[in-house]
């Protein structure tokens, strides 16, 4: 059985990180599998840094642009194969499928690009040296999510063409660990806590192999038990618990022991905070108290590393976020690596959690043709629905499974500005949501994202939400550089939301502007600092204007890298911050307002 788990070190459990250069190949003819490049070693490899995009390493197009099967390779040294252990590799993502071999040997593989590939490495590596091949593919289709479509070229050459506003970097996205752990092990394990009047009960639920009991404990931040219990259920209770609040994490550690004739057969440790998420009417509470999400959508992206996880980027990006008096992002529009809900729990951040479900609307530009009401059809024409929900359920499945213990997840989001307004839609809609409900031990609230074209008089979705999260570009996609217009069909449409569904919060995932950190101009233009900061004022004043806007999530956290276009200058610049991480003007004024919020 694949154990999920992050990977953790312990007097039982090793986990080696085999991030490095490793070779690698473009395989533009698919012949890499033919040719036996798994077995024999991939022929004349370069070399290739992982965790990263490859995208951004080189200097011809090209390469930048591969679209394709592409090959891996590195070499794993295991020491000594005791019979009671067992072996994972666990590639944090691969993007967006890929096969991977063992000394040859097919030794598993994984569809979507956004979450874990873990594989039962035991059977095929032996003492002494091991061959590690990936094979990985990043053509997108309108099957498998985030959609899209692959664009044959004169010359022979594919290109990809997401139907979405991000570059479709590609490559080993994060950090690869070989693990070892006993035959028997613990599996998995989910949690959930009710709190009562200076008090928590928090109940768990274990999976282990075999028939060894279980013994659970829960140490506070110095280390003192303060709980624990023996079985693969129970229910710890403690006084005066310590409660993971916003921007103020408190962490216990919850240890999981396994014990078989007598001794301790496996250990899992693992941070715990104790809270609540809950919706109250229109409000969102943590801890029964409500909360005001401030802070980003943002994006897996910067300079060099592509899409790449890398902590002194997420070291800055939260420091950033600190400053600016953020409580809160969105992982638009794909869940991200496994640091970022870990960095989340330390630093008390909120995390909306979303599935690749992006691109799920067929148009020219999606982004444009959405953000000003003019998508077009989708489900109706799509090629296989049946398949692409099953890759859809599959994905809000995996993530669910590996985020679920993350006191910083507060929400799943299922949708990204899908075409939500047939029939078909809903059909389709419907059973995911009724997935991600069931999935979740906690009960998260369930969400998603509705771009313009899903208005109150048209979208049929927005029931299936536990809170509605809007994407609104008044004053940018529609009536761009006149605010007053913009503000006027702001309010117009928020005072129908009003009239249908104001018995549910909603919080704003998307507004922003195209900003140039270089343009300033007096009077103020689309594009330069001046006019970001007047649009934010204008939003921030609508949605003060509602009682039942629960949240404010600006687009975007960071300028990042997109396909090319007549709408983009070498990407998207709806940043607060430039794509390295310096403040433009406007964060300036969402910091004065934030912090007082
Ligand atoms: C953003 C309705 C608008 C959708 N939204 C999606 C996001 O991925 C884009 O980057 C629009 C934009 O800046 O156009």
């Amino acid at each position: 059985m694949i154990s999920e788990l992050y990977p953790v070190n312990n007097e039982i459990r090793r986990a080696q990180l085999l991030d490095g250069l490793w070779r690698f190949r473009f395989d533009p003819r698919s012949e890499g599998k033919e040719a036996g490049w798994a077995e024999s070693g991939l022929p004349d490899p370069i070399s290739m840094p992982v965790p990263g995009s490859f995208a951004d390493l080189f200097t011809e197009a090209w390469q930048r642009d591969y679209c394709g099967d592409f090959w891996y390779e590195t070499d794993v040294y295991i020491q000594d194969v005791q019979p009671d252990q067992q072996f994972f590799i666990r590639f944090g993502s691969v993007t967006h499928r890929c096969c991977v071999y063992i000394n040859g040997q097919l030794a598993g593989g994984h569809e979507g690009g956004f979450l874990p590939v873990v594989v039962n490495a035991g059977p095929y590596l032996r003492r002494g040296r091991n061959r590690l091949t990936v094979l990985a593919n990043n053509e997108l289709n309108e099957t498998s999510i985030p959609c899209g479509a692959v664009r044959m070229k004169a010359d022979g050459s594919r290109m990809a063409q997401g139907y979405f506003d991000f570059f479709n970097y590609a490559g080993i996205h994060r950090s690869v660990w070989l693990e070892s752990i006993p035959a028997q092990a613990i599996r998995d394990y989910s949690v959930t806590y009710s709190l009562g009047d200076r008090c928590a009960e928090i109940a768990y639920e274990v999976e282990a192999d075999g028939d060894g009991s279980i013994l659970v404990e829960l140490a506070d931040r110095e280390g003192t038990v303060v709980a624990s219990g023996e079985g693969r259920q129970g229910i710890l209770r403690i006084a005066d618990p310590h409660l993971w609040q916003v921007r103020n994490a408190y962490l216990y550690t919850f240890t999981i022991r396994l014990i078989r004739s007598g001794k301790t057969a496996d250990r899992y440790d693992a941070p715990m905070g104790i809270r609540t998420v809950s919706i109250d009417g229109d409000r969102i509470l943590l801890n029964g108290q409500p909360v005001y999400l401030k802070g980003f959508g943002k994006h897996e992206d910067s300079e060099m590393l592509g899409r790449g996880f890398n902590y002194a980027v997420a070291k800055r990006d939260y420091e950033c976020m600190k400053w600016i008096g953020a409580n809160c992002f969105r992982t638009s529009h794909y869940p991200y690596a496994d640091e970022w809900y870990r960095m989340a729990d330390q630093e008390g951040f909120l995390i909306i959690d979303e599935v690749p479900g992006v691109g799920l609307m067929r148009s020219f530009a999606n982004f444009a043709a959405a953000g000003a009401g003019k998508s077009n059809g989708f489900f109706g024409d799509c090629p296989d629905v049946d398949l692409l929900q099953k890759n859809h359920r599959a994905a809000i499945e995996e993530m669910i499974r590996r985020d679920k213990n993350h006191p910083s997840v507060i929400a799943w989001s299922v949708i990204n500005e899908a075409e939500t307004t047939t029939q078909a839609a809903f059909e389709y809609f419907a059973p995911l949501f009724e997935a991600a409900r069931e999935m979740d031990p906690e009960h998260r609230p369930v969400t998603g994202v509705l771009e313009k074209t899903s208005s109150p008089d048209r979208c049929r979705c927005w029931p299936l939400m536990d809170f509605i999260c809007l994407n609104r570009y008044y004053g940018w996609y529609i009536s761009g550089g006149d605010l007053q217009e913009a503000r006027r069909q702001f309010e117009e449409e928020m005072d129908q939301w009003a009239e249908k569904a104001q018995h549910v919060p909603f919080v704003f995932t998307e507004f922003g502007t195209d900003t140039l950190d270089s343009l300033h101009k007096l009077p103020s233009v689309m594009w330069s600092q001046e006019y970001q900061q007047e649009y934010m004022e204008m939003n921030f004043s609508v949605f003060d204007r509602y009682p039942f806007i629960r949240g404010e999530l600006a687009w975007n956290f960071a300028d990042f890298q997109t396909g090319q276009g007549i709408m983009r200058v070498n990407g998207n610049k709806k940043g607060l911050f430039s794509r390295n991480r310096q403040p433009k003007e406007a964060a300036w004024a969402m910091k004065h307002r934030w912090e007082k919020r």
